[in-house]
């Protein structure tokens, strides 16, 4: 309770902001994404991780208005990039099963794209496999939705969780994200089966992989090695606040 107070503050007090994590083709090594990231920082300075303050605002509900500043905030910084011609195609927002499931949430993000004037082709949601929890019947129909809209959906942090393979193949999805756990198996030594079998598994259904934490040029080459194609990581850039990105996105290449 006393976190919440002091989240509802940070929130009033602009103490909350964006972070971008670019994401990359590993063969040609373009820059086809950023993923969007919240982060608190404290009047002291300290951070409070979003691990600890997102279960909070999910359980108190505040998620609902969080969730669409984040969407809405990483939507007009998308429009600046493309203003500045700096723009890759996507722009990933991270969205948890308690924004997922109210009942405006599609309304909001149709409205917030119409306020910021940017292409519903521009964004990916990012939901996890713990919406797989809300029922095929609840969650499809949602997808559907978005997807008539024009966007993307990419499934987070899989394989570690409560993954059903039914749902993969039902549901409208356009890409995998293999959770961090995985690449860190390749880094230290371990072979990647699990890692290698999601990147077959997307390839059979027509999804896109992209495998998160690539912390060194090894992991990059096996996860290639292995059929992944797509990637985000340490290695390749931590994630930054806005203000960075025109001076990283130009010297990548
Ligand atoms: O950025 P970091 O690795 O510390 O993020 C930790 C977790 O917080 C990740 O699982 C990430 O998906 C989640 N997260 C970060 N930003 C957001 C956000 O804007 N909304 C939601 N729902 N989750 C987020
Ligand atoms: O669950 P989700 O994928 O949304 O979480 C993204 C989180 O992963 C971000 O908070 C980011 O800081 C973290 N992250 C991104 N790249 C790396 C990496 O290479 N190694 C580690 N350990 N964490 C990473
Ligand atoms: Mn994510
Ligand atoms: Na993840």
């Amino acid at each position: 309770a006393e976190l919440l107070a002091r989240l509802n503050a940070a929130f009033s007090d602009q103490q909350l902001f964006l972070v971008y994590q670019p994401q990359v083709n590993l063969d040609t090594r373009a820059v086809i994404g950023l993923e969007a990231l919240l982060r608190w920082r404290r009047e002291d300075g300290t951070m409070v991780p979003p691990d600890r303050f997102i279960p909070v605002a999910e359980q108190s509900g505040l998620i609902d208005t969080l969730g669409l500043w984040v969407f809405k905030t990483a939507c007009l910084d998308m429009q600046r990039l493309i203003a500045a011609g700096l723009a890759p195609q996507l722009m990933a927002v991270n969205v948890s099963v308690a924004q997922f499931k109210s009942p405006t949430f599609v309304a909001q993000i149709e409205q917030t794209l119409l306020d910021t004037g940017l292409a519903a082709g521009r964004i990916e949601l990012e939901i996890t496999e713990s919406v797989a929890a809300l029922g095929l019947g609840v969650v499809e129909p949602i997808l559907e939705r978005l997807r008539r809209l024009g966007l993307s959906v990419a499934i987070d942090d899989f394989g570690t969780g409560y993954s059903s393979l039914a749902y993969i193949e039902r549901l409208p999805l356009d890409r995998i994200k293999i959770d961090r756990e995985f690449a860190r198996q390749l880094q230290t030594g371990e072979e990647a089966r699990i890692a290698a079998l999601i990147a077959q598994l997307g390839s059979t259904l027509g999804l896109r992989v992209l495998a998160e934490g690539i912390e060194d040029a090894q992991v990059w080459r096996k996860l290639q090695n292995i059929g992944c194609h797509e990637g985000q990581g340490f290695h390749i850039a931590r994630p930054m606040p806005f203000a960075d990105l025109p001076a990283w996105l130009r010297q990548w290449n």
